[in-house]
């Protein structure tokens, strides 16, 4: 009886994990929907890297709080300040050295071309000049700017894509907000204000706050270029789909995230992972460069250059994007680490960006030696392959690939190589020591589309 019991517990959660598309009726809507999603998607599918910046009241303690200092972006939860105390704290708030034109230009210079920007976390506490709540950064704190307006206006000027961050399911300000997950009731609920989650309605907090900060965000900001959801908790499908339907009506190129509510959205999301192989749809892959998202300064467990350039090389030849995360400090300023690693993403993308940007997944598994990005053109084919372990031999060999080669360069230096055709595939003649020992690109311009000897 047990076994049965469990064995349609798995249907009930395979069956609802599963994301239906609508019934024939509503098919030929889908597919309009599904043609201006393709549309609306470009920019996205070029774009590749992007800055995801984790800024709030909660950077200005930098982690620490009572002599613990493991805190970041949730640190009004997992420190348990009432919200009083919170509310009293973010009037210290007052980043002076807070410069929208260097942040934009940081990102620029590191390759970047689009930032997502914390509008509101966990916390509630909003980032920028709101109508709706007055828990906000123009009227809750000392700075009393509204950075976000900043930041838009030079994203414009810069030419990157300006995105706001939306914690959609929790809200530790706000008294109807309820969690829960798997039967974990109130499970990231603010219960030190609000202690009884019974009478929290989630839908009075979406109609009061969530929704007007939404309309907010997309009507005094410009064009938007995500709105990039989080932790949709228990709000349901239809309750997401209205959010979609306000977005889509006010800003109808704004992309959405997959965190709207469950089996919605444009992309998906992957937190602090990159899946094993390629996806066919657009997706992003979001990462810290050390253990927090907030400012963290006990925190020095940065990922290397090798690490983040490689990670960015992985998730192109999957098809994905890589939105990597920077916690600026409670002044305003982004940590040296950070800027290190992004001055180095920067420079080795000046150098074989055209091996990123604008690329498609390969139809090749990944190699144990590296990765291999694709662009088409009506002739012919562009194969980038980013050697990480450069072969001892002197030779890469590529499996199954049949085609004509028409020219074979490296990409740092444009310097021809030699390239062997034979039965099983391509042998590529390289030279004795890697161009970059993170990863060297070779180019390979081959005559038509890919023809695999397996296909
Ligand atoms: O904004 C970032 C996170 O704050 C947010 N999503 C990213 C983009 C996020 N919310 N929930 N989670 C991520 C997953 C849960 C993380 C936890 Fe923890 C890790 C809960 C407990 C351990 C770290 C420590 C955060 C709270 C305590």
């Amino acid at each position: 009886m047990k076994k049965i019991v469990f064995i349609f517990m798995c249907f009930m959660i395979l069956f609802n994990s599963s994301c239906k598309r609508g019934t024939s009726s509503t098919e030929k809507v889908y597919e309009e929907e599904q043609a201006s999603g393709d549309q609306r998607m470009e920019w996205f599918k070029d774009a590749k890297f992007g800055m995801f910046i984790h800024w709030g009241v909660y950077s200005g303690a930098g982690g620490e709080w009572n002599g613990e200092t493991n805190h970041a972006e949730w640190l009004q939860f997992t420190a348990k300040i009432p919200l009083k105390e919170y509310t009293e704290y973010a009037k210290t708030f007052n980043p002076i050295k807070f410069n929208a034109k260097e942040w934009v230009s940081i990102a620029k210079n590191a390759g970047m071309k689009y930032i997502v920007v914390t509008a509101k976390h966990h916390d509630g506490f909003a980032m920028y000049d709101s109508q709706t709540s007055s828990h906000n950064i123009v009227k809750g704190s000392a700075f009393k700017r509204d950075p976000l307006k900043e930041l838009a206006e030079e994203c414009e000027k810069q030419g990157l894509k300006f995105c706001t961050y939306y914690s959609l399911g929790r809200d530790w300000e706000d008294p109807d907000c309820p969690t829960g997950y798997a039967g974990n009731i109130a499970w990231r609920s603010n219960l030190i204000d609000y202690p009884i989650e019974k009478n929290k309605v989630l839908q009075r907090y979406l109609d009061r706050k969530a929704i007007p900060q939404i309309k907010e965000l997309l009507t005094n900001y410009g064009p938007l270029g995500i709105m990039w959801f989080d932790t949709y908790e228990l709000v349901s499908k239809q309750q997401g789909q209205k959010i979609v339907d306000i977005i889509r009506k006010l800003q109808p190129e704004c992309i959405i995230n997959s965190r709207v509510g469950p089996c919605l959205g444009d992309y998906k999301v992957n937190e602090q992972e990159i899946p094993e192989g390629k996806y066919m749809k657009p997706w992003e892959s979001c990462m810290t460069m050390n253990n927090h998202w907030g400012y963290n300064k006990a925190d020095d467990n940065w990922k290397t250059n090798k690490k983040l350039i490689r990670h960015l090389v992985d998730i192109t030849s999957k098809g994905g994007n890589f939105l990597l995360n920077v916690g600026p400090t409670g002044t305003g300023v982004f940590p040296e680490p950070s800027l290190e690693r992004l001055k180095a993403m920067g420079s080795w993308l000046k150098v074989n960006g055209e091996a990123i940007y604008e690329t498609q997944f390969s139809p090749f598994e990944k190699f144990n030696w590296g990765r291999c990005t694709i662009k088409k053109d009506s002739e012919n084919t562009i194969l980038y392959f980013s050697v990480f372990d450069w072969p001892k031999d002197g030779e890469l060999y590529i499996p199954e690939l049949k085609n004509e080669v028409l020219q074979s360069t490296l990409l740092v230096n444009n310097q021809l190589i030699k390239t062997r055709s034979s039965n099983e595939g391509l042998i590529i003649k390289l030279p004795k020591t890697a161009p970059d020992p993170i990863a060297s690109v070779i180019k390979i311009v081959i005559a038509g589309n890919i023809e695999l000897s397996s296909l």
